[in-house]
């Protein structure tokens, strides 16, 4: 790969703050100052947001890099801190969570409630056998209890593995192995598309191949006949008849908190290792700075599944640590149908949303007619993570979602940051769409080229870290080397240039005139036409910018004369007629489209309409499956695919498409 990548496309629209939300916000443009005067002072005031048992001695230990200390000598318990201290606050009647199951049953619970249920399940995972430092999977739906279960797991110090609810009986099993995990918390199962789904038969044949489990405590959801296993407690049996009282104990700063699991490219699944103080000060921080949130008004809603980091840090950890009142919805966003998110927005008077581009594209396919049917005028921040978000999705979002009143934050992570990196502030930054803008408050990211020097402003290459962050993984779990080998060998002190440690994110990105970043996809998907370094993410927002299109992926196939060539899987927007000869009209129009807006250079060797993209559940385009598809290979794994009969239709409408060039 050569030095930099293709830097084709520009954006030139801008939206300053509203004028009332800068004047309110939780924080001013001087954050990035005081970051800049001292950045570890400033992760240190930030620190002071939560309550230590023992306060540190020391904000970070940096000696023996990779592997960072945060806060040493500090003690705390993470569940007193999203819990009790509310209660003790005096807000215990504040609600915490605003549950909707997808049949439209509901539950409201207070911090005071949440208090309770924490604590009988603290007791009864003690009672179990389970201490500090053991492993508990947790396989359940989007109900309350997954919450719970997370959050007695840290009261106890013991660490937490959850694992997707729709993950297959052999992703579960080398996760509860890899983890050597004592008990699995699931239930018997969960509503997913208007019907009830089961997970225990999953969980049983996984156990069978698990010796380290000692018992399977099942909440009962769905009332569905489950096969009673001699390891197997109910829930209700156990936890709801426990005593309610329990005093959490302090733990160290760098006490492990979680592994959560991400799939790599090749091998098996990394288990990413998050710890105490410092995953707790950043995703705290970033919750209430990045969405201005303000705890006595605010009702907040994050759409992502708990399985995924962005349900740790931003359904869990960050707004019950700011004492956050939230909506939590197990179900499908077409169900019953496909208003029903802007339903539950209207219902809760939701005033700051967070979710993924994929829905937001999905959003646009399905049409502006069905979130016109709602009162969204409570909404005042809105949030985007997980991939980037296309120009064009990014002003659908905010003129049908947010009337072009409210800021959008368009947030940079990764499971291994563990919290927000790069993002605007939504009272301070003028954001233009589809960048993530820069940095947050004591966060060093650059784009540099092969050689880890800084690209000038204008363009593009690799996007790094370049200085340890609280909330960062400490580990892969059991795995030193493949940590090091992953993350820290591209560029700097681990790659023998120089003495400075950088992180190498795996993604690509450019840097404008401006000084705003902009995510162009992993580097791993970049392709290489005739000698060119083209992002995936320019391609698809160039396709996406036409009116015809919802939604795009771009991947680049091996072809003879340019080395690479781009094939592009299109799926239009919801009125847009491509019946025969429209389709093939279609087609050509977008491939000019692509040439016009980023250059000849760009223009896709072959597209296909399809329905459906393959994606992963977190919303992820699986581009390596499209490539598979492309290069007429067989497909690779399929483990982490949310619905494989996707695959199918797509692989059948390549074989009988013909070659466009
Ligand atoms: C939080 C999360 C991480 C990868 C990351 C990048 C992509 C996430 C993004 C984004 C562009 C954003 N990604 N947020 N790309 N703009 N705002 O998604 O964690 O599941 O580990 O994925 O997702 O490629 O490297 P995770």
């Amino acid at each position: 790969m050569s030095e930099t990548l293709e830097n084709l496309s520009s954006e030139t629209r801008k939206f300053p703050p509203p004028e009332a939300l800068a004047a309110e916000a939780n924080v001013t443009a001087d954050a990035y100052a005081q970051a800049d005067a001292d950045r570890l002072a400033f992760w240190a005031v930030q620190a002071e947001r939560l309550s230590w048992a023992k306060k540190w001695d020391q904000v970070l230990d940096w000696t023996n890099p990779p592997f960072a200390k945060w806060f040493l000598g500090g003690e705390l318990n993470i569940a007193y801190n999203c819990v009790d201290r509310h209660v003790e606050a005096g807000i215990g009647d504040r609600v915490a969570i605003h549950w909707e199951g997808e049949p439209g049953d509901t539950r409201t619970i207070t911090y005071a409630e949440l208090l309770k249920l924490v604590s009988q399940a603290a007791n009864t995972l003690t009672e179990l056998g389970v201490g500090a430092g053991d492993r508990v999977a947790i396989y359940l739906p989007m109900i309350p209890e997954a919450a719970v279960a997370m959050l007695a797991c840290a009261r106890i110090g013991a660490t937490h593995s959850v694992v997707f609810g729709g993950f297959s009986v052999d992703a579960l099993a080398t996760r509860i192995q890899d983890a050597d995990a004592k008990l699995v918390i699931t239930a018997d199962g969960g509503y997913r598309r208007g019907k009830p789904s089961a997970l225990k038969p999953t969980v049983d044949e996984a156990v069978a191949q698990c010796p380290s489990i000692e018992h399977v405590l099942v909440v009962r959801r769905t009332g569905q006949d489950v096969v009673w296993g001699e390891k197997d407690l109910w829930w209700h049996e156990t936890v709801e008849q426990a005593s309610p009282e329990h005093t959490a104990q302090p733990f160290d700063s760098e006490h492990p908190l979680f592994i959560l699991y991400t799939s790599g490219t090749t091998g098996k699944p990394k288990g990413i290792l998050h710890t105490t103080g410092g995953y707790l000060t950043q995703s705290s921080y970033t919750h209430w700075s990045v969405f201005d949130l303000k705890p006595e008004t605010d009702v907040y809603w994050c759409t992502a599944d708990i399985g995924w980091v962005t349900g740790h840090s931003y359904i869990v950890y960050g707004p019950l640590s700011n004492g956050a009142t939230q909506v939590m919805y197990e179900g499908t966003p077409d169900t019953p149908d496909r208003g029903r998110f802007w339903q539950l927005v209207d219902k809760y008077k939701v005033s700051i949303l967070y979710t993924a581009p994929t829905l937001i594209r999905t959003m646009m396919k399905w049409g502006d007619d069905i979130p016109a049917g709602y009162d969204l005028s409570s909404l005042r921040v809105l949030g985007s993570v997980g991939e980037p978000i296309n120009p064009e999705a990014w002003m659908w979002y905010r003129e049908n979602i947010g009337h072009n009143r409210t800021p959008i934050v368009d947030t940079w992570w990764q499971t291994e940051t563990g919290s927000m990196m790069i993002s605007p502030l939504p009272g301070v930054t003028a954001t233009k769409p589809g960048s993530a803008m820069t940095p947050l408050p004591g966060v060093t990211a650059d784009v540099v080229d092969d050689q880890a020097r800084s690209v000038p402003d204008g363009g593009g290459g690799f996007l790094v870290l370049r200085e340890p962050w609280p909330s960062m993984l400490r580990t892969i779990w059991g795995d030193d080397k493949r940590f090091i080998d992953t993350y820290w060998s591209r560029f700097g002190a681990g790659a023998g240039q120089g003495d400075d440690w950088i992180y190498f994110a795996g993604d690509g990105a450019k840097r404008d005139e401006d000084g705003a970043l902009w995510l162009l996809g992993r580097v791993d998907d970049v392709m290489l036409i005739s000698g060119h370094n083209i992002s995936t993410t320019e391609v698809e927002s160039a396709l996406v910018s036409h009116p015809s299109v919802a939604e795009s992926a771009v991947v680049g196939a091996t072809d003879a004369t340019t080395g690479q060539a781009i094939v592009a899987f299109v799926i239009p927007r919801g009125n847009v007629d491509t019946s025969g000869d429209k389709g093939e009209q279609l087609n050509v129009d977008l491939r000019n489209h692509v040439a016009k807006v980023l250059g000849p250079i760009a223009k896709p060797r072959q597209i296909m309409l399809v329905a459906e993209l393959p994606k992963t559940r977190s919303g992820k385009i699986m581009r390596r499956l499209l490539k598979d598809v492309a290069e007429n290979r067989s497909l690779g794994d399929v483990t982490t695919l949310q619905d494989s009969a996707v695959m199918d239709l797509i692989a059948e409408g390549m074989k009988s498409a013909k070659s466009e060039d």
